[in-house]
């Protein structure tokens, strides 16, 4: 069985409540995650991202127009990020979190949220 740090605790639950379901999942990194969304020529690159709970996604604004990266649900707005700016929005809550620039609604994007967590 695992011998749990203080440190490890966490993730050792995390693990004994996948090794509960199917396959064990083997965590690759240590603690919270950032992960780069770039905005660039009116579209999100990528446009969907996939993290673990409590991890952070940074949206960079490569354009020379303004954007914004907005919950369709309104739960979440990085606001206007003018070029070269960035915005980070931490997600805790699992599922998938579609998202659009409110000043080009055409641009969308999703943000998958696993409920497995890093921290
Ligand atoms: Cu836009």
């Amino acid at each position: 069985m695992h011998r749990l740090t203080r440190r490890d605790f966490g993730r050792g639950l995390g693990c004994a409540l996948a090794l509960a379901g199917s396959a064990p999942r083997v965590l690759a990194h240590d603690g919270p995650h950032e992960v780069e969304v770039r905005i660039s020529r009116f579209a999100f690159e990528p446009a969907l991202v996939e993290i673990a709970m409590g991890d952070t996604v940074v949206w960079i604004n490569d354009d020379p127009a303004p954007h914004t990266a907005t919950a369709a649900d309104s739960s979440w707005d990085t606001g206007e990020m003018t070029r070269d700016t960035r915005a980070a929005i931490t997600f805790d809550q699992p599922g998938e979190h579609p998202y659009l620039c409110t000043f080009h609604p055409q641009m969308q994007g999703k943000v998958v949220v696993r409920p497995d967590s890093n921290h």
